[in-house]
């Protein structure tokens, strides 16, 4: 995915349509998954869910997969996520995990997926303090480790991997952080963003059980940002979380930024766009409702 070099060309600023499949959390097998990064994209179509499905050879464990979003587990298929704090203090902390395998013991070997072997999201229940951070594993005890800044409240902590050998998986489980919390209100719909000077625009509506097109467009001082530089492999990076749940999305866009976004069921959706510019990652957020 030769991402920057569009994004480089490309007359609006930044186009980037992202595709989101709901089931390629929880339903992707490895086979079809490990050829390319970009196989993660492409598992929308309800005959290669079901071509994936088979090949876990659990088809029970994974009847209603074309419902069922990543993330909404701590353990599946054999795999579990396993924090070694359920409940951290507030601000700057360590956090350390095991992804536990079907044989009891962690989990040391996992397959790269969009340059990483395990992407990690850890935002607040309201939705407040998104972090995608990639921690770093001991390959000697299957440990994982990672800063995070922590407020007081309910958190979720999910990881989106694949263990080698292993089905794509979301998994995800609670952290509370002792303290004083203020809930804000519900956030509205929301289609732009502002970070650090840049202005992130999405277009595009979410329809339930349809391919939609959302369009991302960067500008900087009212003028579109034309040299974005690739992050993790694409021109961007999309989290996606279903308000309720906080069922997960992964994905990133694909080769010529367009894909269909696909969403499961009607209600609001909390869009988490990481791009990189000028050597800093930063984040966008956006609140959508699918109708
Ligand atoms: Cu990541």
């Amino acid at each position: 995915m030769n991402a920057g070099v569009k994004v480089a060309g490309f007359v609006a600023g930044l186009g980037v349509v992202l595709g989101l499949s709901w089931a390629a959390g929880a339903a992707v097998g490895p086979v079809l998954d490990e050829p390319a990064p970009a196989a993660h994209e492409m598992s929308g179509e309800a005959s290669g869910e079901m071509a994936e499905e088979a090949s876990h050879g659990e088809p029970g464990a994974h009847g209603d997969a074309d419902l069922l979003p990543g993330g909404l587990a701590v353990a599946e298929d054999g795999y579990r996520l396993d924090l070694a704090d359920d409940a951290l203090p507030a601000g700057s902390q360590r956090l350390a995990f095991t992804i536990v395998g079907p044989d009891g013991q962690p989990v040391t070997a996992y397959d790269v997926e969009h340059e990483k072997q395990l992407h990690l999201i850890v935002v607040r229940r309201d939705f407040r303090g998104f972090q995608h951070v990639h921690p770093v594993l001991d390959p000697a005890t299957g440990v994982w480790t990672t800063d995070v800044r922590l407020a007081p409240g309910a958190w979720r902590v999910l990881a989106d991997f694949v263990p080698t050998g292993g089905p794509d998986l979301t998994l995800g489980s609670d952290l509370q952080v002792p303290g004083a919390v203020t809930v804000p209100a519900t956030a509205p719909v929301s289609r732009t963003d502002t970070v650090d000077g840049y202005t992130v625009t999405v277009a595009g509506d979410l329809v339930a059980g349809e391919h939609s097109m959302l369009t991302m467009t960067i500008a900087r001082d009212g003028r579109p940002v034309t040299d974005l530089q690739p992050y993790l492999g694409a021109a961007g990076h999309l989290v996606a979380l279903r308000e309720g749940d906080l069922a997960y999305l992964h994905v990133h866009p694909g080769d010529g930024l367009e894909f269909a976004a696909e969403v499961p069921s009607p209600g609001r959706y909390h869009l988490y766009l990481d791009f990189r510019h000028d050597d800093v990652v930063r984040t966008a957020d956006f609140v959508l409702e699918a109708s």
